[in-house]
């Protein structure tokens, strides 16, 4: 794997905070979140310091290795057994989210995209866990990759595209993951690593 730290390859956005707001889609998309020379830090730093590791996820009736890799911090309590404890820098930048948005997130799940072609499949993140219409915040830092939503019934609306830029915030809420689903393809382009974070509100059963 061959990573990069060059600090002059990302673009940030334009510091434009702009509300979205389609039938049964609600989002907050703040670009340019935190500014680039922070952004920078958090990203060479979550790249080197992180313990990335493979996921094994269900695909029909086998299982296979998610196109990414991932991990997973909160409290054993909130969770679960395989989360890593919260670090000072996840918990600072949890807290500017927090700030920002005027909500609380318990857990966060980091994604490592290598390179073009690590993407993550059309999803909805509606899990017991979460409830069913969860707030969620995503951060990204690094290379900008397309962000795609479509409507899970009715196919009348169109998708939507935001590119997600160095230091973007997203913030989805109420009905978003129940009625839409969200992924980020694979592209032929050469791209450098992207991370994302999502803080979520978590639950244990
Ligand atoms: O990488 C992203 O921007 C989104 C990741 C995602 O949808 C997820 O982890 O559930
Ligand atoms: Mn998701």
């Amino acid at each position: 794997m061959t990573l990069f730290d060059d600090k002059e390859l990302f673009t940030v956005g334009t510091s434009s905070k702009k509300y979205i707001d389609l039938p049964d889609l609600e989002l907050m998309h703040y670009d340019g979140f935190i500014a680039k020379d922070a952004a920078d830090a958090y990203y060479n730093s979550l790249l080197h310091n992180t313990p990335w590791r493979e996921y094994q996820m269900p695909m029909y009736d086998k299982i296979v290795t998610a196109p990414r890799m991932v991990a997973w911090y909160g409290t054993h309590e909130e969770a679960g057994e395989n989360a890593l404890p919260w670090t000072p820098e996840l918990l600072e930048l949890r807290l500017r989210v927090e700030k920002e948005t005027g909500l609380q997130f318990n857990a966060v799940l980091l994604n490592l995209y290598r390179n073009g072609n690590d993407s993550v499949a059309w999803h909805s993140d509606k899990e017991h866990r979460i409830g069913s219409n969860p707030n969620i915040a995503s951060v990204t830092f690094g290379q900008t990759r397309p962000f795609k939503f479509r409507h899970k019934t009715n196919k009348e609306i169109a998708q939507v595209e935001i590119p997600l830029h160095h230091g973007t915030l997203l913030l989805m809420s109420g009905t978003t993951n129940t009625f839409w689903e969200h992924h980020i393809p694979k592209s032929a382009k050469e791209m450098l690593p992207r991370i994302n974070l999502t803080f979520r509100q978590v639950k244990q059963r």
